[in-house]
């Protein structure tokens, strides 16, 4: 059913820019472009129209371009305009007022995309994918919001709702003709079947430590004791140089934060004071805040300077050191190596590095994104990320395929309740993709998106 209120909103950032976009939808859509360039007919669908777009009173606002979508072919589904005119904020904003004169009213935040999804043009994940794609801040990051967008999450919530419905007509089978001539229940093929599936959903729902990754990238903290190089290895992942270097030990007292370059992620790299017994209140500021940066960090790089027996290190950063959590840098690869390094934190992967040349700084690059694949902080490519939402959804849909599993196994008497369960597990795989009435839910995850959308 086609909405019956016009909505109208820039669809382009706010500012000064070439050019801005404003988006109509609804069924004055059409008729409001066409009086307002002064057309007897409504431009062409899907063609570019150009004109002068004159206020109710008749004075000139601007010259546009107006594309017209017909109902049924358009984003929302709806007869809709787009108007693109010089981006001038006072422009954008005397075309919007014309429209509200018009008779449209202004789009609250994500209303275009809210009635994609109710008009069906869109299942959810794709109306959250739209959010995604238009914030992420790294190559991951989009590729993943394009996949979400193109209706990968849709798919396959229909491969595992089909597989629960297979299961689920066995069991009803069993307890609507349980005197039929059906073959004897045995509750191992569909328990087996379930159980596998829960699985499945558990490993996918475990994809969602990688959300946060690809919405907000990850944080490394370059730790270690002063002069071993890790200004020096900030500035080589920088890609510039970011941070003071000097032979001097305890150069760097305050934190400094720089963006690694040419990863598929959005890698912020946290330089930090180097870590000794000093008695200077201000080199002991410095170091406490080199311990909240490392506690709050997603990976730690240790930097030592090879030619020095192990540094001794704080208790509270040598607790944070553990296995896919850090790695140990040794750097001044160009000195004779401590023969003592070898033993210390001998656990943690490790990577040589000489800090002092162009050419090493490059490897070192190399080096840590592939410790960061290792270290499964970064999503691959192929994989699915789901977000919290979906995977609290798949999660609970999991919980209830087990319990029905559970149910079958204690025999014929149980069928009926197992196999509520698995409905219940549909019904909870179905709210990933918004088959569920829920408009409190559907408030809460359409005012986070912006005006426009
Ligand atoms: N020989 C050699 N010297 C290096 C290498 N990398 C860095 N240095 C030198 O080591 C010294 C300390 O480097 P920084 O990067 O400032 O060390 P830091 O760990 O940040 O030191 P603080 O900020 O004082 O804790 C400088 O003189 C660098 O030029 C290397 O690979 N080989
Ligand atoms: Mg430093």
């Amino acid at each position: 059913m086609a909405d019956t209120e016009t909505l109208v909103a820039p669809a382009s950032a706010a500012g000064t820019s070439a050019l801005a976009l404003i988006r109509v939808d609804g069924p004055l859509a059409h008729g409001l472009v066409t009086s307002a360039l002064s057309r007897s007919e409504t431009p062409a669908m899907r063609h570019a129209s150009m004109g002068l777009w004159r206020s109710v009173d008749g004075t000139v606002i601007d010259q546009v371009v107006v594309t017209c979508h017909a109902q049924g072919a358009s984003h929302t589904g709806n007869a809709a305009a787009e108007i693109t005119c010089h981006g001038n904020p006072l422009l954008v904003r005397r075309i919007v007022e014309d429209c509200l004169a018009r008779g449209a009213r202004m789009a609250e935040p994500g209303e275009f995309t809210r009635r994609a999804f109710v008009n069906g043009r869109m299942d959810l994940s794709q109306a959250e994918a739209v959010a995604d794609l238009i914030h992420a801040t790294s190559e991951r990051a989009l590729e993943a919001a394009r996949r979400q967008l193109a209706g990968e999450m849709g798919v396959s919530i229909a491969r595992w709702t089909d597989a629960a419905l297979s299961v689920l007509a066995t069991l009803e089978a069993h307890i609507d003709f349980p005197e039929e001539d059906l073959p004897p229940e045995d509750p191992a093929g569909p328990c087996s079947k379930i159980l596998a599936l829960a699985q499945q959903l558990e490993a996918v729902a475990a994809t969602e430590r990688h959300d946060a990754a690809l919405r907000s990238g990850i944080r490394i903290a370059v730790v270690g004791a002063p002069n071993a190089g890790k200004s020096s290895l900030l500035n080589a992942l920088a890609g510039e140089a970011r941070a003071l270097v000097s032979a001097e030990p305890g150069t760097t007292r305050d934190y400094l934060e720089a963006r690694m370059t040419g990863l598929p992620l959005a890698v912020t790299v946290v330089d930090t004071a180097g870590l000794r017994s000093s008695t200077a209140d201000l080199e002991r500021a410095g170091m406490e805040r080199s311990l909240t940066q490392a506690a709050s960090a997603d990976f730690l790089l240790v930097v030592v300077d090879r030619s020095h027996p192990a540094p001794e290190l704080p208790d509270k950063l040598m607790a944070l050191l553990k296995e896919g959590h850090a790695a140990v840098v040794e750097n001044k690869s160009d000195l004779p190596s401590h023969p003592a390094l070898a033993q210390w934190l001998k656990n943690l992967p490790r990577l040589s590095t000489c800090l002092k040349s162009e050419d090493g700084a490059s490897k070192a690059r190399a080096g840590v994104a592939a410790l960061l694949e290792k270290a499964d902080l970064v999503p691959t490519g192929e994989t699915l990320v789901v977000s919290a939402r979906h995977a609290d959804s798949l999660r609970r849909a999991a919980k209830a395929l087990e319990q029905a599993a559970r149910h079958l196994s204690l025999g014929s008497k149980e069928t009926e309740l197992a196999s509520a369960e698995v409905r219940s597990g549909i019904n909870a795989l179905g709210e990933v993709i918004g088959r569920v009435d829920n408009e409190r839910m559907l408030d809460k995850l359409f005012a986070s998106f912006c005006i426009g959308k």
